[in-house]
């Protein structure tokens, strides 16, 4: 009788278990992270497209000091695939070119091109999708920048759901 329960109980626990994963699942598998505006090639990137660029890691210090070891793509390698100028060719007019970083709760930041250019500057700053080896909880995720080394974490914004170039006009 006892064994019955127990069987029936974990059948209700997996089968609640299994409607949560394909409820969840697909909204992380059709996620595509949009690279768009004054850009060479704009970008729809899944999650599993982010797994196979190179990957780079970052610290972040969130507001009560703790330090979480963030894993992803670094942000110079995005903008390269999507014919951002970088280098030799980051110069002139592209210096005044910014990215955008959009996300769902409506919080927006800007980077400038020649801030993320490893050419120029040492600034680590990625697209992560890890947090301490793990996928980054729902609430902050799937994709976070963490701009490394920075005094507030302030810019590095989570859920992010897309990066949009544009040029200063004045
Ligand atoms: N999308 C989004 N990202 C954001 C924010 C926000 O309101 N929305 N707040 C920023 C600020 S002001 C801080 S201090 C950190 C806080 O991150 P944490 O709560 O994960 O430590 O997230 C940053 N990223
Ligand atoms: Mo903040």
């Amino acid at each position: 009788m006892k064994d019955l329960l127990k069987n029936i109980y974990l059948r209700r626990f997996s089968t609640i278990v299994l409607l949560l994963a394909i409820g969840i699942a697909p909204a992380f598998a059709q996620f595509k992270l949009k690279v768009s505006g004054e850009i060479e090639k704009p970008l729809e990137l899944s999650l599993a497209d982010l797994k196979e660029m190179p990957r780079k890691e970052a610290v972040l210090l969130d507001k009560d000091g703790g330090k979480h070891v963030y894993e992803g793509v670094s942000l110079s390698e995005i903008l390269l695939k999507a014919g951002v100028p970088s280098g030799k060719d980051l110069r002139g007019e592209e210096l005044s070119k910014y990215v955008l970083v959009k996300c769902s709760d409506g919080y927006q930041v800007l980077f400038s091109l020649a801030e993320l250019d490893p050419s120029i500057a040492d600034k680590n700053v990625i697209l992560a999708d890890k947090m301490d080896g793990k996928a980054i909880a729902e609430n902050r995720g799937p994709l976070r920048i963490v701009a490394e080394g920075e005094k507030k974490p302030v810019r590095s914004s989570y859920q992010v759901e897309a990066l949009i170039l544009g040029k200063v006009k004045d």
